[in-house]
């Protein structure tokens, strides 16, 4: 290790201590933190290289909520993604893997209205400099479309994933701490522009935007080794060697050198199968070679510290207003659209 990378790695131990006291003065203030500071969030980030357990250990120490309306989550049998009776087995799952793929897929009607929303709804496709337009499925110029959380809530079957309080459960029991819903992800990947891969988080990286969180993942097309599954270094949530501990993006090779490629498990399914996923493991997207893919994703975290986030606006449906009664602390972020 060169002297400059010796005194980075020493410098992870003082902005772990200042990230730990910016979250308990981020956590006093009132209502919701509009942001956080760039240096703080840079500071996180750094801390987190330590070890991938280092944003639970600060989220453990620095976050207590007291409001026990945190800990209230609407009846999970509500679900219409995932059965009840799967929940204690998904948390040990993720406890032992980083992942886990539930058995059951879920209603094709749900999927088919998804992705036909997705098929007409404005998106972005990275790297080009153009405004939002449908999905050119035919002819896509990029390797990745986005969908932006606003528009995606105008779709009700992505109102109901985003608020579904089986994956808030998982997420609570998982994490041992209250979570809220932090966002809400949906995208396109194409059979084009493989050489965007770092753009379009299709290098292995693990997610650093929170301290502690858990992502669930549906896909809306049917996924094949071919079309561009989510895979993931099993246990890589857990521990991984120092040279695979730095934040950015790695290569395959990257995880070949340091004898772990047996671990890379590639999340293959039909539309409708959904996953909970540690991402602060080892993960990518890989490069579809022969469909696109469309997923659709949202996040639980313990706290709102880190990255900016949206507060979007939109018409809620009669289910998420009930929701929101029944677990306003989860779903704070939605309050003012409500
Ligand atoms: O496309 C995927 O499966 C992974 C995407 C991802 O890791 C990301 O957006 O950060």
């Amino acid at each position: 290790m060169g002297s400059h990378a010796l005194v980075d790695q020493f410098l992870r131990y003082p902005r772990l201590a200042r990230t730990l006291a910016a979250v308990r003065s981020y956590q006093r203030r009132p209502g919701m933190p509009g942001f956080t500071q760039g240096q703080a969030q840079y500071n996180m980030r750094s801390a987190m290289d330590l070890h991938p357990k280092a944003g639970k250990w600060i989220s453990q120490r620095a976050i207590r909520t007291t409001d026990p309306m945190a800990w209230q989550i609407a009846d999970v049998r509500g679900s219409r993604f995932i059965p009840a009776e799967e929940i204690e087995q998904a948390v040990y799952g993720i406890k032992q893997n980083g992942f886990y793929v539930f058995g059951r897929t879920v209603d094709p009607s749900i999927t088919d209205a998804i992705r036909s929303f997705a098929e007409q709804a404005p998106s972005t496709g990275r790297g080009l400099d153009a405004t939002a337009s449908p999905y050119p499925r035919q002819d896509p110029q990029a390797g990745r479309y986005d969908i932006s959380e606003t528009t995606a809530l105008a779709c009700p079957e992505v109102q109901e994933f985003a608020t579904d309080p089986a994956m808030a459960m998982i997420a609570q029991r998982y994490l041992g701490q209250p979570v809220l819903m932090d966002e809400v992800a949906f995208w396109w990947t194409t059979t084009r522009r493989a050489e965007d891969a770092n753009l379009n988080a299709q290098l292995f990286h693990q997610d650093r935007d929170r301290l502690s969180f858990l992502k669930f993942f549906i896909y809306l097309t049917d996924v094949t080794p071919d079309s561009g599954p989510h895979v993931y270094l099993r246990g890589s949530h857990a521990d991984v060697p120092g040279s695979l501990r730095g934040d950015g993006r790695k290569a395959d090779e990257d995880v070949r050198a340091a004898g772990l490629w047996d671990g890379v498990i590639e999340l293959t399914g039909p539309a409708g199968t959904i996953m909970g996923v540690d991402t602060i493991g080892l993960h990518k997207g890989k490069t579809p070679e022969v469909a696109d893919r469309l997923a659709l994703e949202n996040e639980f975290s313990t706290s709102l510290f880190g990255a900016d986030y949206e507060r979007p606006q939109f018409e809620p449906t009669d289910l998420v207003r009930d929701r929101f009664a029944q677990m306003p602390w989860v779903l704070q972020r939605y309050g003012h659209a409500l």
